[in-house]
């Protein structure tokens, strides 16, 4: 699939160009290379040894780096993730792959137990997932897909497919996981919200009996050096609340741990407003989802915005609140609001992608993201606060530089007109991620890899920035786009 010499449709200046093709040992060639090292057939796993199956929000960012080099694989990544969706609308965090051992990652499919225990949830019968979520980036991600070849997307009615699913997913955060009763979806583990040991869960984690370290046995160990990954006390308790959940049949609701994320609730509004376009395309007007998407920014900002700290936090919304056999002994609305937690993540930043944000709110972003806690001395924004009492340059989300989150907030500049600060970003990503061997994650300071190399996202997102960054040079600085 590596792409060779074409001619090429300039949709700006209305052209067709000779396009050379990448250059042989090019970046693009390398990124392209992982993505096809890790392609399975019909989607694509993180990465060949520490995460062997599909994972949920992996697989939206893979599609958006894959879909420049073949729209159908890009396609299928996606249809393969929503062919797993739960009957409730869930989609599930991790499809396994009923190929691999069981003992080739932890949890596998026999602690989820997806099929019996998630029954009542209309979990599917002939594929095992897990029973919990990531953050809900498949609209945009099926949004760009479908801007990269529509005459590919229509003839497989690739939308019309995807659509339902992904509403229905939508309606399944924005009212299942409304648990704090104010409007935004609530995660109920950490592994949902994606930054797995953020600093930000200490606290509501620390509320967790862990499960007991010989009742599992972890797999990630075996690929990655112990101070680069999660400790065994949080393992622990990320057991805890997983098995809790699924004995509770992965009913929603009576979860020790509820959090409302900025990240999470941020990706959910942009992509509401994916799905507002992807309306208009199926010929409706999209008017309605277009609304919500605004009015959830209001509420986002309500509810997690610190105009003193210029950034989001999230909001622990089980503070105080008494948890007992699953079931919630306060019910006062008051003890529904819960508080910030006051850590700073590079989730409280991720919100600069949302089109309709206040500008004091943009000008406060974009201070912080440049000041002392995040931008100090840096090549690429750390997921935890440089001054932070818990920063850890290599320990996974506690201080260490994720690709997602910078690519997110390259967008979130450049939807705000940042132009040079994006270009910068841009250069600094595109720089690390191919010196690094397309590492899982970076120390923020110097670009050194943690975690496993050949890491998917990292290499699709690296393709998507190397396409803008061409689209920009033909066709001026805000090209590139692709929606
Ligand atoms: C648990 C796959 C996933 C990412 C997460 C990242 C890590 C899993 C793990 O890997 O989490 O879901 O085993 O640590 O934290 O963001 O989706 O790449």
């Amino acid at each position: 699939m590596d792409r060779t010499a074409q001619l090429t449709f300039r949709p700006a200046t209305r052209e067709v160009v000779y396009d050379p093709g990448p250059a042989p040992d090019s970046p693009h060639l390398r990124a392209a290379r992982v993505l096809e090292g890790n392609w399975t057939g019909t989607s694509t796993v993180p990465s060949r040894g520490l995460y062997p199956h599909q994972w949920s929000w992996d697989s939206g960012f893979i599609a958006i780096g894959l879909r420049h080099l073949s729209p159908l694989r890009a396609q299928t990544e996606l249809e393969t993730l929503l062919a797993a969706q739960w009957g409730d609308g869930r989609i599930p965090h991790i499809v396994f792959n009923p190929s691999v051992p069981l003992d080739a990652y932890f949890p596998s499919p026999d602690f989820w137990r997806s099929s019996t225990a998630g029954r009542a949830a209309g979990a599917p019968r002939t594929v095992q997932t897990s029973g919990i979520v990531q953050p809900p980036v498949h609209a945009l991600a099926a949004w760009l897909v479908h801007c990269a070849d529509p005459g590919l997307s229509r003839a497989r009615g690739f939308l019309a497919g995807v659509y339902p699913r992904l509403a229905a997913w939508h309606r399944y955060l924005l009212h299942r996981r409304d648990l704090g009763g104010g409007g935004l979806a609530s995660v109920v583990h950490p592994w949902e919200q994606g930054m797995d040991n953020s600093p930000c869960w200490d606290a509501p984690l620390a509320r967790v009996t862990p499960a007991p370290a010989r009742s599992f046995r972890r797999a990630d160990l075996a690929h990655g050096a112990p101070e680069d990954r999660p400790t065994d006390l949080d393992y622990g308790r990320y057991v805890r609340l997983a098995t809790d959940y699924r004995d509770r049949g992965y009913a929603d609701g009576g979860s020790a741990f509820a959090v409302e994320d900025p990240a999470f609730n941020a990706l959910l509004i942009a992509s509401e407003h994916s799905l507002a376009r992807i309306a208009r395309e199926l010929g409706a007007t999209g008017t309605a989802r277009q609304a919500r998407a605004e009015r959830l920014t209001g509420v986002l900002i309500d509810r997690l915005w610190d105009p003193a700290e210029g950034m989001f936090f999230c909001r622990d919304i089980r503070n105080g609140r008494d948890i007992r056999n699953g079931q919630d002994t306060r019910s006062s609305q008051d003890a529904r609001s819960g508080d910030l937690i006051p850590e700073r993540s590079v989730s409280g930043l991720v919100p600069l992608l949302l089109p309709t944000l206040p500008r004091a709110v943009v000008a406060a972003l974009v201070r912080t993201l440049a000041g002392p806690h995040f931008g100090a001395g840096t090549r690429l924004v750390p997921s935890y606060d440089l001054l932070g009492e818990a920063f850890d340059p290599h320990r996974y989300w506690r201080g260490p530089a994720w690709f997602n989150t910078s690519w997110l907030l390259e967008r979130g500049l450049r939807v705000h007109g940042e132009t040079e600060r994006a270009g910068a970003l841009r250069e600094a990503m595109l720089d690390t991620a191919d010196t690094s061997g397309f590492a899982e994650y970076v120390d923020p300071y110097t670009g050194a890899a943690c975690g496993a190399t050949g890491f998917s996202w990292t290499a699709a997102l690296t393709l998507d920035l190397l396409e803008a960054k061409a689209a920009d040079a033909t066709n001026g600085a805000k090209g590139g786009d692709l929606g």
